[in-house]
């Protein structure tokens, strides 16, 4: 019982070392964290960007196509954020990401809630929920980089 007991307090105190040090084994170095994430942020601006001509009417709409990109806009949507570790200030990103943890966790999650209607619209291959989804996608993408990327 004693020992169990010291066992889980190690364990408790441990565990946020664990924590950090998977992080430092994602990340070597903060610079590479930094790539990482610019990096997702440039396949989701291309997979984003994709859509635009298709809502603009500029090119024919392909069911197919918009939803390859949507696919991909949204597994690829789920990487940047782990990048953004405690020592990892650089790139555009203001400090506010760090000193407002809250406020920047709601604008990933208004981002990420942003695409659940939009892949609906995609599967569902209807245009005008597509239009509607892709500007509520795009201000969600602009409100978190008004108050956090430079
Ligand atoms: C894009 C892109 C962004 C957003 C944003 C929407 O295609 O690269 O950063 O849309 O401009 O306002």
């Amino acid at each position: 019982m004693k020992k169990s007991l010291l066992a889980s307090l190690t364990f408790a105190l441990a565990a946020p070392l664990l924590a950090a040090n998977v992080h430092a084994q994602a990340f070597g170095k903060a610079q590479d964290a930094i790539d990482y994430r610019e990096g997702a942020f440039q396949i989701m601006k291309a997979h984003f960007g994709a859509l635009q001509p298709v809502v603009k009417g500029q090119i024919p709409y392909d069911q197919a196509m918009v939803l390859a990109n949507v696919e991909i806009l949204d597994q690829v949507s789920k990487l940047p954020w782990k990048a953004f570790g405690p020592g990892t200030e650089g790139g555009d990103a203001l400090d506010d990401i760090w000193l407002d943890e809250e406020g920047f966790k709601a604008a990933q999650k208004k981002y990420l809630d942003s695409l659940v209607p939009l892949t609906a619209a995609a599967k569902e291959g209807n245009l005008d929920k597509l239009k509607a989804a892709f500007v509520d996608t795009g201000a969600s993408c602009k409100a978190c980089h008004d108050s956090f990327r430079d």
